[in-house]
Order: C-alpha cells, then sequence, then structure tokens
C-alpha cells in the first residue's frame, strides 16, 4: 500500500511518494503530490483519528523507521557514504498506539565488522542513534530515545576485538549475524525476549554533522546495544499509547 512521506529537509519541503510493499507487480512510484489533510480537518475528526507526526533522527551511520508496521523513511545518506553522519526530519501520519520501530546501522565494510581495511585507518567503527517524535496537533514530544526501548542486536562483530589491526580481517575476525525476526516491526510482535537499550553519552558517541541542527528534547538520549563497536546492526522498539 502506498505511503506518503514528507522530508523536511531544512526549509525545503520534498514530498515523496514511495511504494511500500507494493503488491500489485507495478514497482513505478507514483509522482504524484499530496497535499496533507490540516490538522483541523483531523481534530474534527474525532478520537482514534490518525494524526500527523514528526520525527527526527541522527544516526551513526544509518537507520530506517517504521512505524505500526509500515516503513515511513529512511536515512537518506546511504551507509557506504564516508562519515555519512546527518539528521533527518521524517513526517508521518499513524493512529495511536504507535509501535516505533528502528531498525540502525553502523558502518562495516565487511562483515568482519572492520573498516577502512588496508588503510591506515582501518578500525571497528561505533555506532549511535538519537530520536524523538513530536505530535504536530498538540506541539508534544510523545517519544524520546532512552533504555526504555527494546532491543536487538542482529550483526555483532568482532567477536574477538584483537583482530582489529589484522591484515586480512576477514580471515581473522569472527562475527554473528541473524536476520531480523518476521514481524519484528509490528505491533503485536512480542519483543519481551529482547534486552532494554542502552544510553551513551555525547562524550562516548562524539555524535556529528547534524546532530547539533536538532533541538533535542531534554529527556532524549543516545542509544545502541551494550558495546558501540561491536554492535553494528540493532533493532529497536517502543510502544507510545494514545495521550490521556
Ligand atoms: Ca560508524
Ligand atoms: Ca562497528
Amino acid at each position: 500500500m502506498p505511503g506518503v512521506i514528507a522530508r523536511l529537509v531544512g526549509s525545503a519541503v520534498i514530498l515523496m511518494l514511495l511504494a511500500v510493499g507494493c503488491g500489485d507487480g507495478d514497482g513505478d512510484a507514483a509522482t504524484e503530490t499530496t497535499k496533507p489533510e490540516t490538522a483541523a480537518t483531523r481534530a474534527a475528526t474525532g478520537q482514534g483519528a490518525a494524526s500527523e507526526f514528526v520525527a527526527e533522527v541522527w544516526a551513526d551511520n544509518w537507520f530506517a523507521l517504521y512505524v505500526n508496521g509500515e516503513l515511513v523513511g529512511e536515512d537518506s545518506t546511504p551507509i557506504t557514504t564516508e562519515r555519512s553522519f546527518n539528521a533527518e526530519t521524517i513526517t508521518f501520519t499513524a493512529t495511536y498506539p504507535l509501535t516505533i520501530a528502528i531498525e540502525a546501522k553502523d558502518f562495516k565494510e565487511t562483515d568482519s565488522g572492520i573498516e577502512y581495511i588496508g588503510e591506515r585507518n582501518q578500525q571497528m567503527g561505533d555506532g549511535g542513534l538519537i530520536a524523538q517524535i513530536t505530535d504536530v496537533r498538540t506541539g508534544k514530544v510523545v517519544a524520546v530515545t532512552s533504555s526504555g526501548w527494546r532491543l536487538k542486536v542482529i550483526h555483532r562483530a568482532p567477536l574477538n576485538r584483537e583482530c582489529e589491526k589484522a591484515s586480512d580481517p576477514d580471515a581473522a575476525c569472527r562475527f554473528e549475524r541473524t536476520e531480523a525476526p518476521p514481524g519484528w516491526a509490528s505491533a503485536d510482535f512480542d519483543d519481551g525476549g529482547w534486552s532494554a537499550a542502552t544510553e551513551w553519552t555525547a562524550g562516548d558517541v562524539r555524535p556529528k554533522d547534524g546532530y547539533n541542527k536538532i533541538k533535542w528534547d531534554g529527556a532524549a538520549r543516545l542509544i545502541w546495544g551494550s558495546d558501540l563497536e561491536v554492535d553494528n546492526t540493532i533493532l529497536l522498539r517502543l510502544t507510545v499509547p494514545a495521550p490521556a
């Protein structure tokens, strides 16, 4: 089913219509531009109606954001871009309760978990992510990243950190990789077996380009797995109840 994603980048507004999970065999995204429903119109439709939200996300290095099981946006800078640090602002429409799910990836050149292989700065890269979601109608921040989010790591490497400077990391480094569980972003997925996300400080993550362009809510925390370097691909979930 097509979903409308409006990305607000600074003052520039780019409306993109993406074909998400297109099941009709037509892979071409439509180019139609839809004017978003106004808040006043929505308010008149009563409780349980869809609301508009703005998600602000900064990730080292890449993320995809799902709401109630649907992809609503992803980091526009490919993970393969060197120093792919940037903040994204994504607007979406959804109905409470919100199931927010994020896949985040720290860049790794191969499954070894190493980057800059063969270069002087060959190293384990590190990750980090911060996000906040604002209900446009009320102007209230309804979700911020914290240790209250559930987390599952699906790529860990290197498991033997001492391989970091090996001449052939693919031979020397061990890794652990699993697939994302089916339906992991959906509302009814049971994340009871997942762990709590780990909160990190700006000193730990050293957030770069884009991070300072967002006015982060005081409660928003940088989060990741329990190891900023070895945890390379993570899945995160949070459920946001309807406001009282
Ligand atoms: Ca990184
Ligand atoms: Ca890493």
